[in-house]
């Protein structure tokens, strides 16, 4: 079950955040990611396909290089984890303090990514003074007031809001909130012609969790949607959260989308995560991989799909394990910022490819009409006298290190299919890969494709990386060879 609802009170990440700190502090091994090719990380998957991919923030996390470098690089939208909720923003009537959902806009605008808005009306994270109020007509003022500040506050910055969060039960029916006790059905077509007035051209959205097949839940809000465009209710979309279970993407994902989509409103996945039981495992892992894939693709799959949020960024800082006992290891990466497998599958899901150069087309002769036009080659192995050029980058501290290698076909010749080979001097060993398979059997090291960067055109390039142990000396390797064919070291 993904219902959040049944949260322990009192239950804080203080100890999560403890023990990071007492990591941080004894020096222990974070590995520090590479800058990240531009060519293959997610935002830049997400923009060839006119989607974005975005993380819940929380701006405090920022403080650590590896988290920051993975939030620079990877994510072209970001949306509040706590920071504009109604308790963070509203502590008491009518008082409004917006300095940690300033912190996140501020991140977004310097680092030019989409900022979302979460959430303006949620039974959840709501200030106390909230449940004092006995009458309708109050509560209704409150929250129509709460809108008019939150969303006012924020017009221009955002691109679109969870309105209302998490209105309905699993069997369909209004969740028993306090504004749906006290207000009535009418409460959430009240907040999104609110938002609309505070912020014209923000998208409004509905959002939940448990909507990610098509079910009693999804249909109810799907009811719902139907009927504000029947009667002319401001909304233009709808999230789902995909709190998920491992191995439980559900089948008709992406016909469930695509159901919302035919409406005439965008679809976004909001929230993602795929928990597992903890201790993950390399089958595990590699389930969650083709959960990423699923859920990237039905997004990639429906036109009207705005992208893929993910819950966090690292293992390290997730709602899960403080929730879900026993479960946890939910995101892409771990809890000390290596990419999981999750990565290639969240790439390969967004059409993750390799880089095609702009071709350097021959001055074009016009042919008589009965020359025959020229004949193209197809995509072998290198043609003879091809090459190929290799750039090597390492971070590296104590006795690990994350490596970074960029391939180029430098050849005339297109590839489908590719194995790169090159030997360690130093007894370095590899331990985990993304973007293709690495395997090793002594100093000799080969990296097969991954699926998705098979094809390498003629002056096409793919990256991929992995990490590995040293035992205090890690000399790059001296020489690469693609396909058997000597490359030159950049
Ligand atoms: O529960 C997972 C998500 C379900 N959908 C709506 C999201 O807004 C929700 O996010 C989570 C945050 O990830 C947690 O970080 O919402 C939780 C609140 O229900 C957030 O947890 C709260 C803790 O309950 C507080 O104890 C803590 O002080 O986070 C606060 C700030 O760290």
């Amino acid at each position: 079950m993904t219902d959040d609802s049944k949260r322990p009170p009192g239950r804080h990440r203080r100890p999560l955040l403890a023990a990071a700190a007492v990591l941080l502090a004894t020096g222990a091994a974070i590995a520090v990611p590479h800058l990240a090719d531009a060519a293959t990380t997610l935002q830049s998957l997400a923009a060839a396909k006119g989607k974005t991919v975005g993380f819940a923030l929380t701006s405090s996390y920022l403080s650590e290089a590896a988290y920051k470098n993975i939030a620079d690089t990877e994510f072209n939208l970001v949306v509040a984890e706590n920071a504009m909720k109604w308790s963070e923003t509203e502590p008491s009537r009518n008082s409004f303090t917006y300095t940690a959902g300033d912190a996140v806009a501020n991140y977004a605008a310097s680092s030019g990514k989409q900022l979302y808005g979460h959430a303006l009306v949620w039974h959840q994270q709501y200030p106390g003074w909230v449940d004092g109020i006995s009458s309708g007509t109050d509560l209704l003022a409150a929250m129509k007031n709460h809108i008019a500040n939150v969303a006012g506050h924020y017009a221009g910055k955002v691109v679109a809001w969870d309105v209302v969060n998490e209105a309905f039960e699993d069997n369909g029916s209004r969740r028993q909130s306090i504004f749906q006790q006290r207000i009535g059905n009418s409460y959430i077509e009240e907040a999104f012609k609110a938002a609309r007035a505070a912020d014209p051209a923000a998208k409004l959205c509905i959002n939940d969790y448990s909507t990610d097949g098509i079910n009693a839940k999804s249909t109810a809000i799907l009811n719902l949607v139907q009927d504000f465009k029947a009667r002319g209710v401001p909304i233009d979309c709808v999230g789902f959260q995909a709190h998920l279970i491992l191995g439980q993407v559900p089948s008709d994902l992406q016909a469930n989308l695509q159901r919302f989509a035919n409406l005439g409103v965008d679809v976004r996945i909001t929230e993602l995560d795929v928990r597992m039981t903890t201790p993950s495992d390399a089958s595990k892992l590699a389930t969650q991989k083709s959960d990423f894939q699923k859920v990237f693709t039905a997004c990639a799959n429906v036109t009207r799909c705005t992208g893929v949020t993910v819950w966090g960024i690292t293992d390290r800082y997730s709602w899960v394990p403080e929730v879900f006992s026993g479960y946890g290891a939910a995101l892409i990466w771990d809890d000390n910022y290596n990419r999981k497998p999750a990565y290639d599958g969240a790439a390969a899901g967004f059409g993750g490819t390799t880089t095609t150069p702009t071709p350097t087309t021959p001055t074009p002769t016009t042919p008589g009409p009965t020359t025959p036009g020229p004949t193209t080659p197809g995509p072998t192995t290198p043609a003879p006298g091809g090459g190929c050029a290799v750039g090597y980058t390492v971070n590296q501290w104590n006795t690990g290190f994350t490596a970074t290698v960029n391939v180029k076909n430098t050849s005339g010749t297109a590839i489908n299919g590719w194995t790169l080979a090159w030997s360690y001097s130093a007894g370095q060993t590899v331990t985990q890969s993304w973007s293709a398979t690495v395997t090793q059997s002594g100093s000799a090291v080969t990296a097969a494709n991954a699926a998705w960067n098979a094809a390498l055109p003629a002056g096409g390039s793919t990256s991929f990386g992995f990490n590995g142990s040293h035992s205090g000396s890690n000399p790059a390797p001296a020489a690469f060879s693609l396909n058997g064919t000597a490359c030159t070291v950049a």
